[in-house]
């Protein structure tokens, strides 16, 4: 298998690997992991990042002595194995305070009190260099319709949104911020449910400019979407800022495996969007491959390691596969054949007005509608294409 490094710009959260693998239904079965031997643990196995919120760097009710201390370890931990720190992000779910939410709780103090919590993190982020800056929030939504004024609870968001954003410019942190969508769980409907509700929530806000989205693979499939196509129009809009990368066997819960273990045509599709930009090229997302997976409940610390190198060794497998997709001569012949690259040519000529469109009778008057209605477009060629090379029997 491909061996990971650091130019392939890996990253996860430190909730990931050290996800103590505590469930609805059961106990932690693994102990605390501290940040230390995850930055060491990751460095060695070729990642080039790690993120975190701010509870699972620094205990939540830990004395600022004790604060101060676990940071200086972890800084120089990075300064020893080179890992950067792309990204982090506040836990505003866990605590009971924000049971009803953070920026947007029914609760005006709650709100307030979320804000200083992101304040006082954001001054560590970028203590650390990060650059981006994620929000998810969870806890925002509701279980009863009737209990949240979703039109006042969006007004609070953008608030909260608008206040950073200016604190970040204030202070010259030169953060983007980076807003994930999540359709349920936590709560049982959160707001800002799919790539599609972020990207007009972001429209809304006054730096409209450094906000963009953290779409994550499994959140859009819960929701029966299409996780490619998502990325591809965040990208479109370019707001795609940063990434969160697993696995989800389609509509249930949030399954957080790793990255491929779910639907692995899509994850796909997904790593030659990334990767290859689309078949007619254009812009791709140049920032950390984030993984935001939990390793299996079932294992022991070998058996999070071993998933963390399985989420990389997948995505460079998907990655040379992808590329042999892109060079094969039958695939680029096929596409054509298809009009996958004609698609990118504009519907109508150069300066050419609806009033010519009118008059030129070939469109419409003298048009063989009938070629149209019979022709086929040779998907079934590539569909088979890309199972072949994905499979590796080309
Ligand atoms: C939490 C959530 C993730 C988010 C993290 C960032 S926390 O684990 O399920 O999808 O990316 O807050
Ligand atoms: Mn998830
Ligand atoms: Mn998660
Ligand atoms: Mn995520």
């Amino acid at each position: 298998a491909p061996v990971p490094t650091r130019e392939d710009k890996f990253s996860f959260g430190l909730w990931t690997v050290g996800w103590q693998a505590r469930d609805l239904f059961g106990e932690a079965t693994r102990p605390v992991m501290a940040g230390v031997e995850a930055v060491h643990k990751l460095a060695e196995l070729g990642a080039y990042g790690i993120t975190f919120h701010d509870d699972d760097l620094v205990p939540p009710g830990s004395t600022s002595a004790e604060r101060d201390t676990i940071i200086s370890e972890f800084k120089a931990a990075l300064a020893e194995t080179g890992l950067a720190v792309p990204m982090v992000t506040t836990n505003l779910f866990g605590d009971p305070v924000f049971k009803d939410g953070g920026f947007t709780s029914n609760d005006r103090a709650v709100r307030r009190y979320a804000l200083r919590k992101v304040m006082r993190n954001m001054d560590l982020a970028a203590e650390l260099g990060a650059e981006i800056y994620v929000f998810w929030g969870g806890r925002e939504g509701s279980e009863v319709d009737f209990a949240k004024d979703v039109r006042s609870a969006l007004d609070r968001y953008r608030e909260g949104i608008d206040m950073l954003a200016q604190y970040s410019i204030d202070k010259g942190y030169g953060m983007r911020f980076a807003i994930e969508p999540k359709p349920n769980e936590p709560r049982g409907d959160i707001l800002l449910p799919s790539i599609g509700h972020a990207l007009a929530f972001i429209n809304e806000c006054e730096h409209a400019d450094m906000i963009g989205i953290n779409p994550e693979t499994g959140h859009e499939q819960m929701a029966s979407l299409n996780y490619t196509h998502g990325i591809a129009q965040a990208l479109w809009a370019g707001k795609l800022f940063h990434i969160d990368l697993n696995g989800q066997k389609g509509p249930r819960y949030d399954q957080d495996m790793v990255f491929g273990y779910g639907d692995l045509l899509q994850a796909f599709s997904t790593v030659d969007l990334l990767e290859n930009g689309g078949p007619n090229g254009g812009p791709t997302y140049d920032g950390d491959r984030h993984f935001d997976y939990k390793p299996l409940r079932t294992e022991s610390i070998e058996g999070v390691w071993e998933s963390a190198l399985a989420n990389m060794e997948l995505y460079l497998s998907l990655k040379e596969r992808s590329q042999s997709f892109r060079a094969d001569p039958e695939v680029q012949e096929a596409l054509e054949a298809s009009g996958v690259y004609a698609l990118a040519e504009p519907t109508l000529n150069e300066g050419e007005t609806y009033q010519d469109l009118l008059d030129d009778r070939s469109t419409f008057e003298d048009y063989d509608l009938e070629a149209g209605r019979t022709r086929g477009y040779g998907f079934a060629r590539i569909q088979r294409l890309a199972l072949e090379h994905l499979l590796g029997v080309r």
